[in-house]
């Protein structure tokens, strides 16, 4: 069986469980609860990932895969799901680049209160995340409403985990205000049971 390395609070995690759940997999692959952090990584991480995060995706018959957008694809590709159309392949791919990177962004912002020493912290380096983050929601509000109003693919799965990891994480920020569009399309994508099933404990 293969083996997901995993943690529940992980946002490029869920996009994994998302997907699986997506397409009636979630039984094909057993879950391995891991604690990992950039300073603290799990031994387990560090063996089966290059680049010691998660997820990371072991696999009986064949090479670990990773990071988590191989292992989107590889396990969409494995059922011949619908979630990388090739009539829309290179807008699926930036959409997905998009919720990744909001990710990226928001992950870098929690390690830096977590990682580092208080009075290493950097103000202006944490906004610059936030302002990185604040573009990518504008950008998504105004160019992007017709794709997310689509058939769900993978990027689509991205921005949505993206999304709740900024409740999740950084409520306070009130990604929501002046961006309607993006909040009403949430609030029902959020809704769906593969989303319901994986929301952080
Ligand atoms: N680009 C990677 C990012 C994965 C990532 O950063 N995961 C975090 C957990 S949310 C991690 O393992 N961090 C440990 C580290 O950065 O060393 C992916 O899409 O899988």
């Amino acid at each position: 069986m293969m083996r997901l390395l995993y943690a529940p609070a992980s946002p490029y995690v869920r996009k994994v469980r998302v997907l699986l759940h997506e397409l009636g997999m979630s039984d094909e692959v057993e879950l391995v609860e891991v604690a990992t952090t950039p300073t603290k990584p799990a031994p387990e991480v560090a063996t089966a990932h290059a680049l010691k995060k998660i997820p990371a995706l072991i696999r009986p018959e064949g090479c670990t895969l990773y990071d988590s957008r191989v292992i989107t694809r590889y396990l969409d590709s494995r059922a011949h799901g619908p979630f990388y159309p090739e009539s829309h392949i290179w807008e699926t791919l930036t959409l997905e680049a998009t919720g990744d990177g909001i990710m990226d962004a928001a992950v870098l912002m929690v390690y830096e209160g977590r990682c580092r020493p208080e009075d290493k912290q950097d103000k202006d380096w944490l906004d610059a995340q936030w302002g990185k983050i604040e573009n990518a929601l504008d950008a998504l509000n105004a160019r992007w409403m017709s794709h997310l109003s689509g058939p769900v693919d993978a990027g689509v799965i991205s921005v949505g985990c993206a999304l709740a990891y900024l409740d999740f994480r950084h409520g306070a920020r009130s990604w929501r205000k002046g961006r309607d569009a993006l909040d009403d399309w949430f609030a029902v994508f959020a809704e769906r049971d593969s989303m319901k099933a994986t929301v952080p404990s």
